[in-house]
């Protein structure tokens, strides 16, 4: 029996798939669904035959926010002795790729989930937004950051102060997600790249994560030069040597995360 009861997890091949699993509550992010996704990740983050993450939820909504109705009694002093919220930046220390496949809702803390992925496929119907504000709060698993850095000032003020939706094909425009599918073929498409991402060298993909995400934390020399260092690096690897000896010897690399 699986010692998760928020969420479903699953692996196929060297790919690890968490299935957030509140559908009469569509997904809403509740204190034991995030205890239970940080703990699946950090599992999965842990587990060298693992190579790339996928996080999804249901057809009708990937998650529909935080738990307004968990949330909504609580005052000010638990919240910050708490410190709600707090441990989904848990998630930003994977090294694991992980990618969001979405479908339906995926507002406020939903949408906040998807951004703290590494990149997010969207189905047809998904709709992204950040309402917190038609209930009196703000974004506060980092949407008022994340969304800024992926859609710019303009569409992230606009998505906060009006707290209205954009369908997939204004995130896909404005940078939100990388692709949009139809929703029959959400999970196929995603695991396809994330089982695509798992056969690539597992130390060489969390390289090129850490590079990307360099880009957000630093300027353009700074990153640059860490780019150059890490690049170099690679040359350290098992991998490097494996992945150049196939090019030339026009064969499939074996790559052995190393
Ligand atoms: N929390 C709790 N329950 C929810 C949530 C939620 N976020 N979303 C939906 N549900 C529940 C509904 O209450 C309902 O339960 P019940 O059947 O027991 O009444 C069930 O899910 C189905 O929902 P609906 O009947 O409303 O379904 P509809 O198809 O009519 O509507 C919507 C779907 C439009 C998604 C609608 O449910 C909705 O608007 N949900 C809330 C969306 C929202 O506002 N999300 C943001 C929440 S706040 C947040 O995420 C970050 C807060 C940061 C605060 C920082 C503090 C430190």
């Amino acid at each position: 029996m699986s010692e998760f009861e928020t969420i479903l997890l699953d692996r196929k091949g060297r790919v690890g798939i968490i299935t957030l699993n509140r559908p009469k509550a569509l997904n809403a992010l509740n204190s034991q669904l995030m205890r239970e996704v940080v703990a699946a990740v950090e599992e999965l983050d842990a587990d060298t035959e693992i190579g790339a993450i996928l996080l999804t939820g249901s057809e009708r909504a990937f998650a529909a926010g935080a738990d307004i109705k968990e949330m909504a009694p609580k005052s000010y002093s638990e919240v910050y002795a708490e410190d709600l919220f707090s441990q989904w930046d848990r998630l930003s220390s994977a090294r694991t790729p992980i990618i969001a496949a979405v479908s339906g809702y995926a507002l406020g803390g939903g949408c906040e989930l998807a951004m703290l992925c590494d990149f997010i496929i969207a189905s047809d119907t998904a709709r992204f937004g950040q309402p917190e504000i038609k209930l009196g709060v703000i974004p506060g698993i980092g949407g008022s950051q994340r969304l800024t850095r992926a859609v710019g000032k303009a569409k992230a003020m606009d998505m906060c102060l009006t707290g209205r939706n954009m369908d997939a094909e204004e995130a896909e425009r404005a940078g939100l997600v990388s692709r949009i599918v139809p929703a029959a073929e959400l999970f196929d498409v995603a695991l396809e790249a994330a089982t695509t991402i798992a056969s690539m060298s597992l130390p060489v993909a969390m390289m090129a994560k850490e590079a990307v995400n360099r880009s957000f934390e630093t300027t353009l020399a700074e990153g640059v030069k860490f780019e150059r260092r890490v690049f170099h690096s690679t040359f350290a690897t098992a991998d490097q040597k494996e992945g150049m000896a196939a090019f030339v010897e026009k064969r499939t690399p074996e790559f052995k995360h190393a």
